[in-house]
């Protein structure tokens, strides 16, 4: 075999969202932290990356994980996240096609009716509770990161569109949640294109304004995820076109913008704790989120610990080469 590089994948979907899991071919990281890891992955493997997420392997929308040994003494294994558009810090769809994938492969013990599996993430430790019958994966419920608003009512000139308001939350990531009539525009996939260049700009504009940095790790950083929520949505069962860096839209509900919405949706009186909230993608597929408690991250910032809930199945298993005369050993993108 002349290839240079052999990784060994397990694809899954999340609620037709992809997550390719690398299971194998990567060594562990440098970084005593996986937010360390993701800097230096970063900084020297980016190429591993973009050969993994573009085309040929990948596409524009792609989206995977790689599994590492856990940095810490309390979690089962590590994650580092990866994407057509960078590393994120957490992702809900990605930590439940993981989940699904330890199980199915039984890479941790699985036990019934639920195996619980602790993830040493960038942005903390995440628990998956994973519903187990018959050996094999049926949902899994992730406690995800503690979650809280930024702003509401906040209002930024965005070119092209006039003034725009918007709230902005944190979820593992920051999203910007906009209402689809404020700018008139359908919530309809034939318009896709006008939907995703609007929460494009709308991004950019805020990241040019006002940059939002996590009140407690000024690694996490800057808005990449803009929510377009659907009219008639509210705090029981909400509809959205996730708009994503650099030009894609989630095809599940987005666990980390679920977390987010929800942390929203509490902020203005119209989620209470230990509700379900129904919320559903631009394709139709939905996550169950719940709030599960509060926590306060500073003197002036309390959050809310959310739960989603969502189901993942396993498409495949490859093993992707890199041969030495590859013209695109870091993939590309049309
Ligand atoms: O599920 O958290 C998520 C996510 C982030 C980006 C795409 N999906």
């Amino acid at each position: 075999m002349r290839s240079r590089r052999v990784l060994h994948a397990v694809d899954s979907h999340t609620e037709g969202m992809p997550t390719r899991v690398i299971v194998g071919g990567v060594g562990a990281m440098p970084g005593v932290t996986m937010m360390e890891r993701r800097a230096w992955f970063l900084a020297h493997s980016d190429d591993l990356r973009t050969l993994l997420m573009y085309e040929p392997r990948g596409h524009a929308s792609m989206s995977g994980a790689i599994l590492q040994p856990s940095t810490r003494p309390d979690a089962d294994w590590g994650v580092l996240f990866i994407e057509v558009s960078g590393c994120l810090p957490m992702c809900g769809h990605g930590t439940i096609g993981v989940a699904t994938v330890l199980v199915e492969t039984q890479m941790v013990p699985v036990t019934e009716p639920v195996t619980s599996i602790r993830l040493d993430t960038p942005a903390g430790l995440v628990i998956a509770d994973v519903a187990v019958v018959d050996g094999s994966a049926r949902s899994v419920t992730i406690r995800n990161v503690a979650s809280y608003v930024d702003r509401l009512d906040a209002e930024v000139a965005v070119p092209g569109l006039g003034p725009v308001g918007y709230d902005l939350a944190f979820g593992g990531n920051f999203y910007a949640m906009v209402e689809l009539a404020a700018l008139g525009l359908p919530f309809d996939r034939a318009q896709k294109g006008l939907l995703l260049e609007a929460g494009l700009s709308i991004m950019a504009a805020i990241n040019t304004t006002n940059r939002p940095v996590h009140v407690q790790d000024p690694n996490i950083t800057g808005c990449r995820h803009v929510a377009l929520i659907a009219p008639g949505s509210d705090g029981r069962h909400s509809r959205h076109a996730m708009a994503i860096y650099p030009g894609w839209f989630d095809r599940s509900p987005c666990g980390t913008g679920t977390s987010a919405r929800m942390a929203q949706l509490h902020a203005r009186g119209e989620l209470e704790l230990g509700a379900d909230f129904l919320n559903e993608s631009f394709i139709g597929t939905r996550f169950v989120g719940r709030l599960v408690g509060q926590t306060a991250l500073t003197d002036t910032v309390t959050a809310v610990l959310p739960t989603i809930t969502g189901r993942a199945w396993l498409t495949g298993t490859a093993q992707y080469f890199l041969e030495p005369d590859d013209p695109f050993p870091a993939g590309f993108l049309l």
